[in-house]
């Protein structure tokens, strides 16, 4: 298998990485864009996204010549959609981008090439795309392999992840969920798991439901503490003594393109049997305007009790600690909230990961934090953790950073 061509739709957060990793281990790697900057980019041996380590890799595949971007796909052996699947307004999954790629793959496709979906997707969009093609293409039917094999990346640990996780590989028959593991067993250390399409779908979902479920927990606990006057952090770090207790973190909410993304992808479909899940969707979202509600009446009592205005350091606008990515972060939603309410009073926002942001002017964490009388902790970013405590300061602790 060693000199097949494969063809990767998608070169964003994840595309990029397999494609680049599949490249490294020897597999003639077309990657395929429809933004011209991003393959314009690629191409110069440029990563257009942020990962550590990977720029590196980048431009040694790009050098020796086994990966290239273009911008529609070109005749391959093997084609992976890693394309966006967003939701709609009304929270229903948009499968229009797989759908957009598969269309666009469909000429090139010949007997025996092999049609692989990473995108997390509902249940049912691989059989359904299966149809898509076979309708386009009847001389295909039975003589390609078609399979769902779901990506479980870290963003921040992509190189190591992409190797060393686990996957699982579900074909729409036996023939291709073993010609998909016969791919991924080119780079792929971990054990690969066969499955069905529909099960592998599920799977995706099942896993960030789970987590999304569970931050849910440990938010709760945090509304109740907070009115029962109990130190949440505390109290975790006691129950998790337990051997059969692990409750997670809370925060100031749930962001990133997917654990606050996937769920909705079952409760769309099953909303009669999903009630948990949609219920933990709701306390996680709400937990981002209950920060923004506490910042506000901060402010307001300190200017009753001060008769001047505070100034307030709104600390980390990532979406998780430790990284520069904004998208769909809670952090940043609090700030615009807290901003609009009090009409962009002393705001300070602070984002060490990031130079420049092109709404927020940015402030120094050491610097917010001398400044501010109203400190509010957003996202747990590790150079936090070493600033003071400051009993002359209101401190608004939403992440962690001192566990008092
Ligand atoms: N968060 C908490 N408390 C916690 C853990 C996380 O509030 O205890 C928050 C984070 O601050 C962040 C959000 O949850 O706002 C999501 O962060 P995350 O680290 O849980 O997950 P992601 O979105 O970076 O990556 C997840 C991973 N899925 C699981 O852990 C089940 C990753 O393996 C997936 O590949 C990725 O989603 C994806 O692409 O689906």
């Amino acid at each position: 298998m060693k000199s097949m061509k494969a063809c990767f739709m998608g070169l964003g957060y994840i595309g990029l990485p397999t494609a680049i990793i599949a490249a490294k281990h020897g597999i003639n790697v077309t990657g395929v864009d429809v933004n011209p900057d991003v393959v314009a980019k690629t191409n110069a041996g440029q990563l257009h996204i942020i990962e550590p380590g990977l720029g590196d890799l980048l431009k040694e595949v790009v050098a020796g010549g086994s990966l290239r971007a273009v911008s529609k796909p070109e005749v391959c052996d093997a084609y992976f959609m890693v394309v966006p699947t967003p939701f709609k307004g009304n929270h229903e999954p948009d499968t229009s981008f797989v759908e957009a790629a598969t269309r666009a793959v469909i000429p090139v496709l010949k007997e025996g090439d092999l049609y692989v979906i990473e995108s997390t997707s509902p249940v049912g969009t691989t059989e359904a795309m299966a149809e898509i093609i076979y309708a386009e293409r009847p001389d295909l039917k039975g003589k390609i392999y078609i399979a769902y094999c779901p990506e479980r990346v870290l963003p921040g640990n992509v190189i190591y992840e992409l190797v060393h996780n686990d996957r699982v590989i579900g074909g729409i028959d036996e023939a291709s969920t073993k010609k998909a593991i016969e791919f991924y067993s080119q780079f792929v250390k971990g054990t690969l798991h066969p499955t069905n399409a529909r099960t592998a779908e599920m799977c995706k979902l099942t896993e960030n439901s789970s987590r999304d479920v569970q931050i849910a927990f440990a938010n709760e606990l945090s509304l109740i503490c907070d009115r029962a006057g109990i130190n949440v952090w505390e109290l975790i770090e006691l129950a998790n003594k337990h051997p059969r207790v692990n409750i997670l973190r809370p925060g100031c909410g749930v962001g990133g393109h997917c654990i606050a993304v996937d769920p909705y992808f079952l409760t769309a479909d099953f909303p009669k049997e999903s009630k948990l899940i949609a219920t933990a969707r709701a306390i996680n979202n709400y937990k981002a305007d209950w920060c923004a509600e506490k910042v506000v009446n901060a402010m307001l009592r300190f200017e009753l009790d001060n008769h001047r205005k505070p100034t307030v350091a709104m600390m980390g606008v990532a979406f998780k600690p430790d990284i520069d990515d904004l998208r769909e972060s809670p952090a940043k939603y609090i700030i615009t909230k807290v901003m609009q309410s009090c009409n962009n009073g002393d705001i300070l926002v602070v984002e060490p990961n990031v130079e420049k942001h092109n709404v927020f002017k940015l402030t120094p964490y050491e610097e917010a934090y001398e400044k501010a009388d109203i400190v509010v902790f957003l996202t747990a970013h590790t150079p936090f953790k070493s600033l003071p405590w400051r009993d002359d300061k209101v401190i608004l602790d939403f992440c962690g950073i001192f566990k008092k």
